[in-house]
């Protein structure tokens, strides 16, 4: 099953209107600079997926996931890059690894904050 939490109403105003979608026309291995016209409030917004790790870039601070549907913020499952905030949350992922990982809003858009190995 997939377990999502939001941690504040921010994101859902933020993001809920189509600025994902955005993100989702970026070709394959783009992270598109996305600005997000956020409140001053320095509110955190994190959204919890689950994927199958497809590729790491740790050095490029990427990594390639087939995500689940991530109904909070109304994404199909597809599979695509993000962009992770500290190459530290690749350490020990691997392609082939089920993942479970908390999305956040970043200055230039999403990044990943925390990734979690599953039993497979
Ligand atoms: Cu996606």
């Amino acid at each position: 099953m997939i377990k999502k939490s939001i941690l504040g109403l921010g994101l859902f105003g933020i993001v809920g209107t189509g600025v994902v979608g955005i993100a989702h026309a970026v070709p394959d291995g783009a992270v598109a600079p996305i600005h997000l016209a956020a409140a001053d409030t320095a509110e955190t917004s994190t959204v919890s997926a689950i994927g199958v790790v497809q590729q790491t870039r740790p050095e490029q601070g990427k990594v390639k996931i087939s995500h689940e549907a991530i109904p909070a913020l109304d994404w199909p499952p597809m599979t695509m890059f993000f962009r992770v905030k500290d190459k530290a949350v690749l350490e020990g992922i691997a392609a082939g690894d089920k993942v479970r990982f908390e999305l956040e809003k970043g200055a230039t858009g999403l990044e990943i904050t925390r990734m979690e190995k599953m039993a497979k």
